[in-house]
């Protein structure tokens, strides 16, 4: 009793012929708020998020599992258009993939804002899907007399299966999104567990957060060009041993990401290892350390060792 391991599949449906579950592509320009939405759905920060463009990276799955749905939302890139080495390329491949390989597309812009860069992302719609434009940071949207027209103009422009605006901040609309995709996903039974919220490792999520913290704790010159190498991994019980190399050009770089008297690393280390004792459930040691690696952007085989395909 109680060994056999359940397939998830057998769970959750029994009972309910119209479970739904597929994939919900988040696409859109840098810095609307693509990762965000998918945390405050998800209800933890499995995506990292920061004020500054091309936070991120990777393709990354946000799970989010209902009474009558489970939504895999598909967290992209920023869609790059000003930038042309192997990491920009690679990150706008991951966006042309995951429109390739879903079944609701997220168009998200911010507020009533459509510039030049959205109007690349629109580009690259697929007709042949449902796509739903999100008009995000509603909170910040001053003139709500502003919305009506705005949405007018955008249906003139693309054939969206609806229209929301929300506030991935404060969740102001969000159940009205999640009912309106529901509405266009395959009838179809989960496939990950009820508690699941992520396809990522714990060990890329770790990388991932002390990136998020480079972003936020740093200048500007840092952090395009930076990135996070897990060296060791160990867990013992709820207790985690990470080491990780923060990668970055040069030897000047190097210099400020560790700071007066190594004060700078410092705040980032111990800023990561709250979010991971938060995100893991357990205690966490971190340990912190920088190289400098020539030219990592534009290197096909260090990208590919750092896990971008
Ligand atoms: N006021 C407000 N700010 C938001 C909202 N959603 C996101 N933001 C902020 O916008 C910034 C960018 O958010 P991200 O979620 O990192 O944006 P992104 O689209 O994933 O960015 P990239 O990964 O660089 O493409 C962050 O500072 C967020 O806190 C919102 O609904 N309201
Ligand atoms: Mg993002």
């Amino acid at each position: 009793m109680g060994t056999t391991p359940i397939h998830p599949t057998q769970l959750m449906d029994i009972g309910n012929p119209d479970f739904r579950t597929g994939f919900i592509a988040i696409i859109g320009r840098p810095n609307v708020g693509k990762s965000t939405l998918t945390n405050h759905i998800v209800g933890a920060k499995i995506s990292i998020t920061s004020r500054k463009a091309q936070t991120t990276r990777h393709r990354i799955h946000g799970i989010h599992t209902s009474d009558d749905a489970q939504f895999v939302f598909v967290d992209t890139p920023g869609f790059q258009t000003e930038y042309g080495n192997a990491l920009h390329r690679g990150m706008n491949k991951t966006v042309i993939d995951a429109l390739h390989s879903t079944d609701v597309v997220l168009f998200v812009l911010e507020g009533t804002h459509f510039g030049e860069r959205d109007r690349k992302v629109l580009q690259l719609l697929p007709e042949e899907l449902p796509v739903i434009l999100v008009l995000n940071k509603l909170d910040l949207v001053k003139e709500k007399d502003s919305l009506l027209p705005f949405i007018a103009s955008m249906n003139e422009l693309f054939k969206f299966a609806a229209i929301v605006p929300v506030s991935a901040r404060n969740g102001e609309h969000i159940p009205q999104l999640l009912a309106e995709i529901r509405q266009h996903l395959p009838v179809n039974p989960p496939m990950f567990e009820e508690d699941e919220i992520t396809d990522k490792s714990e060990r890329f999520l770790a990388a991932e957060i002390v990136r998020e913290k480079i972003f936020r704790l740093s200048g500007e010159e840092i952090p395009y060009s930076t990135s996070v190498m897990i060296e060791k991994f160990e867990q013992q019980g709820e207790f985690r041993r990470i080491f990780a190399a923060i990668l970055v050009d040069k030897d000047s770089q190097k210099a400020i990401l560790i700071g007066h008297e190594g004060s700078k690393l410092k705040e980032i280390g111990t800023s990561a290892r709250l979010d991971m004792e938060r995100l893991f459930s357990g205690k966490v040691y971190l340990e912190l350390w920088v190289k400098v690696k020539n030219g990592w952007a534009d290197s096909e085989r260090i990208l590919k060792q750092l896990g971008y395909d």
